[in-house]
């Protein structure tokens, strides 16, 4: 599109006639534009004519919460993460004037992808603090654009939240949906690692080797999820206009339990696929997706490079409520005993386990509960018994374990989760219930209780056993 505008600009040297033309937006009808703070996406613009849109949008550095306990001095349009989103229709010609804050410390731009000219409006709009720039544009082209700000250095512009969306609507608007969500994926660079807390300091070493310790949706973990979970019912049409302000990570945009019915890729006008499980969306780029939810569920939002929706903040809800309909998900309908083939189908009709071999003495009793261990622990707390910091706590020399008997049994018996003390770290993560019987509960706790420099007395299965009743 634009090799052939230029290329019309070197033909109007020689033929005037040659140059399109464009109608002077004078005689439009003049509209402010609406802007909406994520996920809230602005009506339709029902206009099947250009107009004069004017568009105001403040930059501003503000510190805001990026986890629980965790605060970060973000740079912003419009004083959120991602900045509001702004709807215009093709054709439109848009006055766009930003403010940037008194209060601000930085000199601010944007460029906005969906601009066909120098820097995407960046050069038309540095503004120091406290001053008004003004630049306007047509909107050529139809699509889901991502806008950011271009000040060097710009990575850390758009590292500290400086990004949002404009959607241009095609002449032929979508079709109406029942909801529309505005969401985009981000990742942040801290001094301190993922969830420690204070506020925390921008880290360029991190942004520039690209291992960010958030990836979030819609500038902090949790801002859509739990009690601000995308909300829909049975039955609706859902469209998400999602994009990735990066700086560097690209998305593989999922949602947990459902498929998107139609994608418009890379943001474009056209369906580009249907029936989708997963779109990749990289950093400056968009995707609307579109679904109809069908049963009730909370759908997880995911980046499904899936350590980061776990690990790192990259998860969302999407709460659906209504009728169940069995006909297309049944939840579980039965839990029975499953038995291989060869294993008791051919010999009595009330099939009886395979007698367990019991431990006479402590020493056998630690050898049954390594080979337990093995098997059921070490993933969690590892060989040596150390866990994993912050993670999941040590059993070697541990406080928590020794320290009460009766406890230590409950614990492996029933599982454990909330805060925990452990050698004076906490953790807060969650032990699984495994459904031990008593001869294996005493096995791996004797184990447990008599390695790694650890010492204490035989573990029975009537102490075990003791501890079940109650
Ligand atoms: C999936 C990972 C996982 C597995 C498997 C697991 N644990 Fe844990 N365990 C944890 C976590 C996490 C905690 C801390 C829970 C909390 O924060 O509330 C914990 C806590 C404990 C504690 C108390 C805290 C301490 O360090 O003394 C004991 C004892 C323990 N586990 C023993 C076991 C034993 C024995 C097994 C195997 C039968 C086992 N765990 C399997 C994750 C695991
Ligand atoms: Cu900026």
């Amino acid at each position: 599109m634009k090799t052939i505008f230029i290329f019309f600009i070197l033909i109007g040297f020689f033929q005037a006639q040659a140059k399109t033309t464009y109608p002077d937006p004078k005689n439009f009808p003049e509209v402010t534009a609406v802007l909406t703070h994520a996920p809230n996406v602005p009506p339709p613009t029902k206009r099947t004519k250009p107009a004069r849109v004017k568009v105001d949008l403040e930059t501003k550095e503000v510190t805001m919460r990026l986890a629980d306990g965790v605060d970060y001095n973000f740079w912003t349009f419009g004083g959120t993460v991602p900045g509001p989103m702004i709807r215009i229709r093709v054709g439109d010609y848009v006055e766009f004037n930003l403010h940037n804050h008194p209060s601000s410390k930085m000199p601010h731009n944007i460029d906005l992808h969906a601009v066909t000219g120098q820097g995407g409006g960046a050069e038309g709009s540095m503004t120091i603090p406290g001053h008004s720039s003004k630049f306007s544009f047509r909107a050529l082209n139809p699509g889901l654009f991502i806008y950011h700000c271009a000040t060097a250095p710009v990575g850390m512009h758009i590292g500290n939240g400086m990004y949002g969306m404009i959607y241009v609507e095609p002449e032929k608007p979508l079709p109406l949906v029942d909801k529309e969500f505005y969401v985009v994926q981000s990742d942040f660079y801290t001094k301190g690692k993922y969830g420690e807390k204070g506020l925390q300091p921008f880290d360029m070493e991190k942004a520039i080797k690209e291992q960010p310790e958030y990836i979030v949706f819609n500038g902090n973990v949790g801002a859509i999820a739990g009690d601000n979970a995308l909300r829909a019912e049975v039955g609706e049409k859902v469209r998400i206009f999602f994009g990735v302000g990066g700086p560097n990570i690209t998305s593989n945009f999922h949602v947990i339990g459902e498929i998107f019915d139609k994608v418009y890729s890379e943001g474009g006008t056209k369906v580009a696929q249907e029936n989708v499980q997963t779109t990749v969306v990289p950093p400056g780029g968009s995707a609307i997706v579109e679904f109809k939810v069908d049963n009730p569920s909370t759908f997880i939002l995911v980046d499904h490079a899936i350590f980061r929706a776990f690990n790192k903040g990259a998860l969302g809800m999407l709460k659906v409520t209504g009728e169940k309909d069995p006909m297309i998900y049944t939840g579980k309908q039965s839990d029975t005993v499953y038995l291989p083939e060869g294993q008791a189908t051919q010999t009595l009709p009330a099939a009886k386990a395979p007698e367990k071999i019991l431990a006479k003495n402590l020493e056998e009793r630690i050898a049954a509960g390594k080979i337990f261990f093995t098997q059921n622990c070490k993933a969690c707390h590892q060989e040596d018994g150390n866990g994993i910091k912050g993670v999941f706590p040590p059993l070697a020399k541990s406080d928590f374990l020794l320290g009460d008997r009766k406890r230590a049994i409950r614990t492996v018996m029933y599982g454990l989760d909330g805060k925990v003390t452990v050698n004076g770290n906490e953790f807060n993560g969650v032990m699984p219930a495994l459904g031990l019987d008593d001869e294996d509960l005493a096995n791996v706790l004797s184990f447990i209780s008599n390695n790694w420099g650890n010492s204490a007395k035989e573990f029975t299965p009537a102490e075990v056993k003791a501890e079940r009743k109650k």
